[in-house]
């Protein structure tokens, strides 16, 4: 059960078509597998996601921390001391990806050792979780006709649109487009990615007043303090906020400042220890919850999974777990299947997943 040795290991996999959005965009998945290993010969296994646009971390920078700061914090620690773990790492200030990779790379072995799934660990709520899918910048015939394709062959029936362009119409049109295509036959949801004014997000929310959105997430920035609740005390759907709140500390402030009425939750940046506590706390405060993508691979993907399906609030609502689909390829051994718009989770030992020994020789960098 002790830890001996933490790997972070870069890989890069293209996209077949890159994933736009008002605060970035991406191209590949150029990520960082962790991998943790213990005396027992159990080998936990994460990804890094970095997303300089959104945390401020780098593929490099994560490497860097993992390797020099966090590896030395936690070999000797055993895998049950996840909450020695968590005290050392938070006194790195930051790097929520690099932390997040490494707590559930420690997840993976603690299932792995204890011949168990991580998602039973966790809370053993559900297999399954419906499947939300993102639907990045374009002209709204190209997002209907993937919109489509996403129904058609995936059973997927939420969406969340990208919007936080200038003028506002280019999104609303996308929207509207949607609604008229699909009918009552999908849900959706709009993220601005902070890319509106408050002012552009309420003359948006009001021209589709008419479309029955679920929610709003992150329309304008969190720091435009007075303006954001100004929006938020207007809207007459939930108010997600996503980027906004990567820690519990920050879900307090921005919800007790009512700058949000809903969270979305991203293994990616609170792992799972941390994500518990984030849970933990919505419920307290009676907040909706979203499971979120940071633009995952399969692995992180699993990982969001296994968290959404541990607990009844997270499996609630659809879960984004769907961006891998744009990549060229994966990682893992078993690729995951979105059946009839759900994704179940493994019954497999730890997270569910194994590592495809030849894909990852192919695609990682470090060789
Ligand atoms: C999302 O929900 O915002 C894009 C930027 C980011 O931080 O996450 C993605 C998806
Ligand atoms: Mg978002």
């Amino acid at each position: 059960m002790k830890i001996t040795a933490v790997e972070a290991i870069p890989f890069a996999i293209p996209y077949s078509k890159p994933l736009k959005f008002a605060s970035g965009e991406v191209h590949a998945a150029e990520h960082v597998l962790v991998r943790v290993h213990t005396d027992d010969g159990v080998v936990g296994v994460a990804e890094a996601p970095p997303r300089p646009f959104t945390y401020g971390e780098t593929q490099d920078g994560i490497i860097a921390v993992v390797t020099k700061v966090f590896a030395p914090q936690v070999i000797g620690l055993t895998v049950l001391e996840r909450e020695i773990v968590v005290s050392r790492l938070a006194r790195t200030i930051g790097n929520p990806t690099a932390k997040s990779a490494l707590d559930m790379a420690i997840w993976d072995a603690l299932g792995k050792t204890l011949e168990l799934p991580v998602s039973d660990l966790l809370g053993g709520y559900t297999d399954r979780m419906r499947v939300s899918h993102m639907l990045g910048f374009a002209d709204p015939a190209t997002m209907v006709a993937e919109a489509e394709r996403m129904r058609d062959t995936y059973g997927i029936t939420t969406f969340k649109v990208k919007v936080g362009r200038r003028p506002v119409t280019l999104d609303t049109a996308v929207v509207r487009a949607l609604r008229e295509r699909f009918g009552d036959e999908i849900d959706l949801y709009v993220d601005g990615n902070r890319g509106w004014t408050a002012s552009e997000s309420a003359r948006a929310m009001k021209e589709m007043a008419d479309l029955g959105l679920l929610f709003a997430e992150e329309l304008c920035p969190a720091d435009d303090v007075m303006s954001r609740r100004w929006l938020v005390g207007q809207v007459d759907v939930p108010f997600i906020a996503d980027e906004s709140v990567p820690t519990a500390a920050d879900v307090t402030r921005e919800v007790l400042g009512g700058s949000a009425t809903a969270i979305s939750i991203k293994t990616a940046r609170t792992g799972f220890t941390a994500s518990r506590r984030v849970h933990h706390l919505a419920e307290g405060l009676g907040l909706e919850v979203v499971i979120g993508n940071q633009i995952d691979g399969q692995v992180g993907t699993a990982c969001a999974l296994a968290f959404g399906a541990a607990y009844e609030s997270t499996s609630r609502n659809a879960g984004e777990l769907s961006n891998f689909l744009d990549m060229t390829d994966d990682l893992l051994a078993e690729p995951l299947q979105i059946r009839g718009g759900y994704l179940h989770r493994s019954s497999a030992a730890g997270i569910g997943f194994e590592i495809d020994p030849d894909k990852l020789a192919h695609y990682r960098l470090d060789r």
